[in-house]
């Protein structure tokens, strides 16, 4: 299965509008279209998409069970808060990398925790939108060996 789900959690539509020192300029549409062009290369397809929903970002995750042979996640502020993530990440079985654009560890201390980490087989912070494409590479490695 070499399509992979990159998911965005809540506020990611916002990115390139407010806080560019923190998130960068880019939009969230230029990451995904940047990784769209970048998944062909790889011989990946890049199924991309944003919530600001806890539920929705649950059902997409369920989902991807049938159809997607990784996730790439930044899950935003649910990263620090949300157990019923962390356990539809643990059901999917399949690579999983967790993307951060800022380095959380340079932030609050509530940032340095993350349920999502406990299921990520990598984890990739503080590099920007370069971060997303940093973590296709890995995956594409990831998908081969399985
Ligand atoms: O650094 C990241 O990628 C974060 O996942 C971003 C989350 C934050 O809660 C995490 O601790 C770290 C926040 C995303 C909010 O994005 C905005 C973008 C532009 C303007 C306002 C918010």
């Amino acid at each position: 299965m070499r399509k992979v789900l990159v998911l965005n959690g809540p506020n990611l539509n916002l990115l390139g509008t407010r806080e560019p020192e923190l998130y960068g300029r880019e939009t969230l549409d230029q990451i995904g279209a940047s990784l769209t062009d970048e998944a062909r290369a790889l011989g990946l397809e890049v199924d991309f998409r944003q919530s600001n929903s806890e539920a929705t970002l649950v059902d997409w995750i369920q989902q991807a069970r049938t159809g997607h042979g990784g996730i790439i996640l930044n899950a935003g502020a649910y990263t620090h808060t949300s157990i019923a993530i962390l356990d539809a990440l643990r059901a999917f079985g399949r690579p999983i990398i967790e993307v951060h654009l800022s380095n959380v560890y340079r932030r609050e201390d509530f940032r340095h925790h993350s349920y999502v980490s406990l299921a990520a087989t990598g984890v990739i912070a503080g590099l920007g939108a370069q971060g997303y494409s940093l973590a296709l590479k890995a995956m594409a490695t990831l998908i081969d060996r399985t």
